[in-house]
């Protein structure tokens, strides 16, 4: 399987490159690349941290870019209050230089074949929704994309009824299920919520990742987000949406979601981005989503044991494990 992540790094959004950096390592997946979007903070500040957190998980040259700066219609906001100044909590990526090459990157991804290809949205839908407008035939051609957005039937946790990316550039999200090219795998709060990191396994994972430069900088990055959600009133924890997202599309979570018609509110400043599903064929349009309203705990459980695993890939390319250094040779030969 063949990845391209679009994020908005964010701290959930590392825990999801921190698991696809190792399963490349792995050879379990490729990852094609890393586009940004405006979001937690804006595009290139994403792009930043996504740079920086590939490079401090070994993968410094994973081709990567800034997409979109602007949600389509609505100003920008960020959220500081909820991912830190610069995205990653109380660190700090470095200064670096940014490319904005995105399109071209989707592009070349998709002329190579789209059979195994899938594309993953973890951030606002914009740069989908303008890459529909600005190459309308390499858009049709998707046929696996899986966004992490909505809340069905659900709170919210930006307003009563939105969740976060939606809500963020509800026209994107709007025009891109409006058209979509296969319906899209949705990952809703109803699920991504159960993803929860306490700090017992935070600090279970700091050790499992050993000598990987990444184990450093992750306490300080994600004890920001526990100190948001005990503000919140949601405990010293925190939901990690953007991993249960990418872990759902490499099937380590298995999921049975639902074919539906959904829609999303975008001019209502009172219900702006909520999300709306539609099972009894109430609106007579084609079904445009898979969406997964359902996990159990168990699957939850299993699915941080194999993040778990992932992380000692990386302890394990960072020790300079000699059965992973050939099996990239070989890789590399291919
Ligand atoms: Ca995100």
């Amino acid at each position: 399987m063949r990845i391209i992540l679009d994020c908005d790094p964010g701290v959930d959004d590392t825990y999801a490159l921190i698991y696809l950096a190792a399963a490349a390592h792995a050879g379990t997946h490729e990852l094609e690349c890393v586009t940004t979007t405006s979001g937690n903070v804006d595009a290139d500040q994403c792009a930043r941290n996504a740079a920086w957190i590939l490079t401090l998980c070994g993968l410094p040259i994973i081709p990567l870019a800034a997409g979109i700066p602007e949600p389509l219609e609505w100003d920008l906001t960020t959220t500081p209050e909820t991912h830190g100044d610069t995205g990653l909590g109380y660190a700090h990526a470095p200064e670096r230089h940014v490319e904005h090459d995105w399109d071209r990157l989707w592009i070349d991804a998709i002329d190579r074949g789209t059979e195994d290809l899938h594309l993953i949205v973890t951030g606002p839908m914009t740069n989908l929704a303008a890459f529909r407008r600005l190459h309308p035939e390499h858009y049709a051609k998707l046929r696996h994309i899986t966004v992490m957005g909505g809340a069905f039937h659900y709170p919210g946790n930006t307003t009563p009824t939105a969740e976060w990316n939606f809500w963020v550039d509800p026209h994107a999200a709007k025009e891109v299920f409006a058209d979509a090219p296969t319906p899209i795998t949705v990952c809703p709060l109803n699920v991504t919520e159960k993803m929860l990191l306490t700090p017992e396994r935070l600090y279970r994972i700091i050790e499992s990742l050993g000598a990987a430069p990444i184990a450093e900088h992750l306490d300080p990055i994600t004890c920001f987000y526990f100190e948001f959600h005990e503000e919140m009133g949601q405990g010293y924890q925190a939901q990690i949406h953007d991993l249960f997202t990418v872990l759902t599309v490499t099937r380590a979570i298995q999921t049975a979601p639902q074919l539906a018609t959904i829609d999303i509110e975008a001019d209502s400043d009172l219900t702006r981005g909520t999300s709306l599903i539609d099972t009894s064929h109430f609106w007579d349009r084609t079904p445009n989503a898979h969406v997964i309203t359902d996990i159990p705990d168990t699957t939850i459980d299993h699915a941080w044991q194999l993040f778990d695993d992932a992380c000692h890939i990386l302890s394990r390319i960072a020790s300079g494990d000699a059965a992973l250094e050939k099996l990239r040779h070989l890789r590399a030969e291919d």
